[in-house]
């Protein structure tokens, strides 16, 4: 089996790996979900493809299975987290757009009422 593509100084790909902690909440051949450092809401879970791609567009045109297994994870941890009838999901792509973090990841968040887009 080929290895899942990594990239040796990518914050999310050494939390994968087990080389810098983190609190997670579920994980799959695929995917793995974690508690985000600095939580915008009561519920606010990173879920992140194991392999490495900049950003969710080159993670759908380059594994679209991947993408898939993202999102069932993402319905998981909605789940799991109680927040599964109000959740809010949001990727990032592009520094303009907020993203700090160039492996695809989409924030889920829930456990309060969001106002403004
Ligand atoms: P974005 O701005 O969309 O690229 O989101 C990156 C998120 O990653 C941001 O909300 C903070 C989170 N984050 C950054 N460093 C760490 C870390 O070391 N551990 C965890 N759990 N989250 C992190």
């Amino acid at each position: 089996m080929t290895a899942t593509p990594q990239q040796d100084d990518c914050l999310f790909c050494k939390i994968i790996n087990g080389e810098i902690p983190a609190e997670r909440v579920a994980e799959s051949d695929r995917a793995i979900a974690f508690r985000d450092i600095n939580p915008a809401a009561p519920v606010h879970v990173l879920v992140v493809p194991r392999r490495h791609e900049p950003n969710i567009g080159a993670l759908a045109a380059t594994a679209p299975d991947d993408l898939a297994a993202l999102f069932a994870l993402v319905t998981e941890v909605a789940e799991k987290e109680g927040v599964a009838e109000h959740h809010r999901i949001v990727f990032n792509t592009g520094t303009e757009a907020g993203q700090t973090i160039f492996h695809a990841h989409g924030h889920v968040l829930g456990g309060t009422t969001f106002t403004e887009r």
